[in-house]
């Protein structure tokens, strides 16, 4: 038999176990796992490097709308060439309309975004900001049956934020049509609250971000969000966990028999909300909602991942640059935290960060790490045929070095953001391949050639639970 490519004597992490075989890829497809596979036109030595399967990012925002005078810092081209880099093939953005346009315009202007400039495959998720009969009895079902089977919707932010009964009637659809609902769970009224009080007294510093969006309002919109799904009879996702008091809720509504996913990000597990009390408008590069907590919440998300709460570790990555964000051409910008945009980069930096903080130390194993960034990720969303290196699956393969330690540098990093939140953080374990459907797309830290990654056209949610 002979093949286009062999990946020869990696440890490969596949869904039946870790061992050292040969990986055969004909067409982009991984059609055999063994020893002595035969001819190739292509042979990889991957001896004393781990195979795994190719990161899966399914919470990533580029070239989002981000409100008057505020620009993304990542186009498609920047930000899938920063998640190839970080051993990713595949990115699920968010879609999300801009004012006047309608759902499904807000997607194909997205499509031609997106459209030869992606270096991994990309899935949009859309985001349903407005609740009306078009939308609900046209767009969503036409939008899921072209293979965006989910959506995101916000408890926060005016103009995003929904009502009670409107995340309902989103809810019912994605009932009907078999679709994904995932849930960001922060108490908007809360939020305003505690706000208008801050700024009131002259809080404006950027620390008073996560002192307006302390713990109870994201538990409490945990809380009503299960409650909604169980209302629905929807399964849902509660997207970036960062405590230890919204994982609480989650495990009571799983214990209730609630059909619900959560997933968290390094942030949650690396940064406190000091780091929003750094050294003059410094805190505002870590400006994320929810904001990062404490180490004891650290130790809680900790205990999510390795004891199986978590079914998706993902990066957020949500680019600003720290010059305009911070900065001269927003109005009111450095005026106060609330126009600060929320959002912080890293695509990139997911995978090393959880290679070293949970394989190398010890935390989970090598097989709940692929679990956690690549193939529960494509089950949930409906990415059939990526996830695992298995035969008939797409070859989407990281190849990792887990000897190199170095530090997280922004000077190496290939995204639009002027900073990394992770500068000087010293990992173990770096990805030194990225193969998307059998071509290398990535090879130590240089980009092998234009851009190869197209859409992918999602099917049904796999219910996990
Ligand atoms: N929610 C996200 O998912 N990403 C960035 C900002 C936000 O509020
Ligand atoms: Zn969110
Ligand atoms: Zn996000």
């Amino acid at each position: 038999m002979s093949f286009d490519t062999v990946i020869k004597g990696a440890r490969v992490v596949a869904p039946g176990g870790v061992s050292v075989c040969d990986i055969g890829i004909e067409n982009g497809v991984i059609t055999a796992l063994g020893t002595s596979l035969g001819e190739a036109a292509e042979v990889i030595d991957a001896g004393g490097l781990i195979a795994m399967p190719g990161g899966i990012d399914s919470h990533v925002h580029i070239a989002q709308p981000s409100g008057p005078g505020v620009e993304m810092a990542d186009d498609f081209t920047s930000a899938t060439r920063s998640a190839v880099a970080g051993g990713n093939t595949t990115v699920l953005p968010f879609c999300l309309q801009e004012d006047g346009q309608t759902l499904r315009e807000a997607v194909a202007a997205y499509h031609a975004k997106a459209e030869g400039n992606c270096h991994c495959d990309v899935s949009f998720h859309l985001i349903v900001k407005t609740v009306d009969p078009v939308t609900l009895g046209q767009d969503l079902p036409a939008l899921i049956h072209a293979g965006h089977t989910s959506f995101k919707v916000f408890m926060t932010y005016r103009g995003m934020a929904l009502s009670d009964r409107e995340i309902l009637e989103v809810m019912a659809v994605a009932r009907e049509q078999n679709a994904l609902v995932m849930v960001h769970a922060e108490n908007e009224d809360a939020i305003e609250f505690l706000r208008d009080k801050a700024e009131r007294e002259g809080n404006t510093d950027p620390a008073y971000h996560a002192r307006t969006r302390p713990v109870p309002v994201e538990r409490e919109a945990t809380h009503r969000a299960i409650t909604l799904a169980e209302v629905a009879d929807v399964p849902l996702t509660i997207v970036h966990v960062s405590n230890g008091e919204a994982l609480e809720e989650i495990r009571r509504g799983r214990a209730r028999g609630a059909k619900v996913f959560a997933e968290t990000c390094p942030q949650y597990v690396t940064l406190t909300a000091d780091d929003l009390d750094r050294a003059g408008f410094d805190g505002a590069k870590y400006v994320c909602s929810p904001p990062p907590r404490t180490t004891d919440d650290w130790e809680n998300i900790w205990s999510g991942i390795v004891g199986g709460d978590f079914e998706l570790f993902s990066s957020d990555h949500c680019p600003f640059r720290f010059d305009d964000s911070a900065g001269k051409d927003v109005p009111g910008a450095r005026k106060s935290f609330r126009n600060i945009p929320n959002g912080i980069p890293g695509v990139e930096t997911r995978l090393p960060i959880l290679f070293s903080e949970g394989v190398v130390k010890g935390r989970i194993s090598l097989e709940r790490f692929a679990a956690i960034t690549a193939t529960n990720h494509a089950r949930l969303y409906g990415l059939k045929s990526k996830g695992a290196i298995m035969v008939g699956m797409d070859a989407d393969i990281v190849l990792w070095d887990p000897e190199v330690t170095r530090p997280i540098q922004q000077a190496d990093l290939h995204h639009g953001s002027d900073y990394t939140p992770w500068e000087g953080f010293e990992v173990t374990g770096w990805p030194v391949r990225t193969i998307l459907r059998g071509r290398t797309v990535m090879a130590d830290g240089t980009l092998t050639g234009a851009p190869a990654g197209g859409h992918v056209a999602r099917g049904a949610p796999e219910i996990l639970l």
